[in-house]
């Protein structure tokens, strides 16, 4: 075989909008995954700045649009345009500022989204007709295609993380968005109305016995916390401490049919196993202060600052006090093709060696 001739031809058929998979190969398929996204880390502080800054200049009163910030990948800002918004190859995330009286209008799309509630209380989201009241550690899901708008009827601003699966949906092209005909839905539905009929936690009305899509709308704190407190009886799991998963309690599956959710308690003093998996991970650090090391670097983090461990990276976290990490991540996504895999770090008992230290951009 004549290299340069073979070269020629890749040139020629290129022409044509043709592709040599000869010489391609190698780039598509790569052994094993190789994340295009970094790890990354953005500070509380940064976040707040931004997002008052935003509100001096801004406000959520068109078309269904939000003040929202959202984290775009470093690695990921050659998907044109805007980055395809994401923090992960799969995710977007964002942070979220609405002030007292505002509106953030109601519309509905095909991206499906989660929140979880960082700051502030008096606001409400409404979903399926239903004023849904919003609690610091608060989770809270809208799946795709509901009619959603929020309303600020308290004092204090509110921020909160959303979550969506922008990137996954928007490479599939299957984007659908539509404004509601008014600014925000009226509601057809008491007030926290999910919530009040799943009170009692693990029981559900009889009429949710089969498969619905969000009977359960906000996930309150202290059920979760309460449920944390309950596994802290008994050994944590090596690789993620105290954790516990959102589920749709119609069905036992993800809270949200494309994104996990979970929060996990790692006590003063824990340091979990090393792994790596095929599924990526957003966190919001809740509560507490520690570090992360992802593929040999420490990421350090305090309350409100939020994480990246793409997939298939090396990672562990350490609580230097008592911490609750909330996360995002696209196992769903990854069981659907059945591309779910898990490795433990064998080398040095389990733990990485810290080679370098990330420095956060300050503002
Ligand atoms: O609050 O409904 O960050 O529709 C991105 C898309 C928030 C929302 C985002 C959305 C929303």
């Amino acid at each position: 075989m004549n290299s340069a001739i073979v070269k020629d031809f890749t040139k020629d058929i290129q022409q044509y909008n043709l592709g040599p998979l000869w010489e391609a190969i190698p780039a598509l398929m790569d052994h094993e995954p190789k994340p295009h996204a970094h790890a990354y880390l953005w500070k509380e502080e940064l976040l707040t700045k931004k997002l008052l800054e935003a509100a001096e200049i801004f406000t959520p009163d068109r078309g269904g649009e939000r003040r929202a910030i959202y984290f775009q990948n470093p690695g990921l800002t050659y998907r044109k345009p805007w980055g395809w918004a994401s923090t992960t190859q799969t995710l977007y995330a964002a942070v979220q500022l609405l002030l007292p009286g505002e509106v953030a209008p109601s519309h509905r799309h095909s991206q499906s989204a989660l929140r979880f509630i960082t700051n502030g209380e008096g606001a409400y989201t409404i979903v399926q007709g239903e004023r849904i009241f919003m609690e610091e550690g608060d989770f809270l899901i809208t799946p795709k295609n509901l009619w959603h708008g929020h309303g600020h009827i308290g004092e204090k601003p509110m921020i909160w993380m959303d979550a969506l699966d922008i990137p996954t949906i928007y490479s599939i092209g299957g984007t659908f968005f539509e404004p509601y005909p008014d600014r925000i839905e009226t509601p057809k539905r008491p007030d926290n109305f999910s919530e009040l009929r799943y009170h009692g936690g693990m029981v559900r009305p009889v009429s949710d016995r089969y498969s619905q899509v969000a009977p359960l709308a906000n996930y309150k704190w202290e059920g979760t916390k309460a449920a944390i407190e309950g596994l802290m009886n008994f050994d944590p799991d090596p690789y993620e401490g105290f954790a516990v998963e959102y589920i749709n309690p119609s069905n036992g599956q993800t809270a949200n049919p494309t994104m996990g959710a979970w929060m996990q308690k790692l006590p003063k003093g824990f340091h979990t196993k090393a792994h790596r998996h095929t599924h990526s991970t957003i966190y919001q650090v809740h509560q507490g202060t520690g570090y992360t090391v992802i593929n040999g670097v420490r990421f350090d983090w305090s309350k409100g600052d939020y994480f990246v461990v793409p997939n298939w990276a090396w990672h562990e976290h350490v609580a230097e006090v008592d911490s609750y990490l909330f996360s995002v991540n696209d196992l769903p996504i990854m069981e659907r093709f059945d591309l779910e895999q898990e490795q433990a770090f064998d080398a040095n008992n389990g733990y990485q060696k810290v080679e370098s230290e990330f420095k956060p951009v300050l503002v």
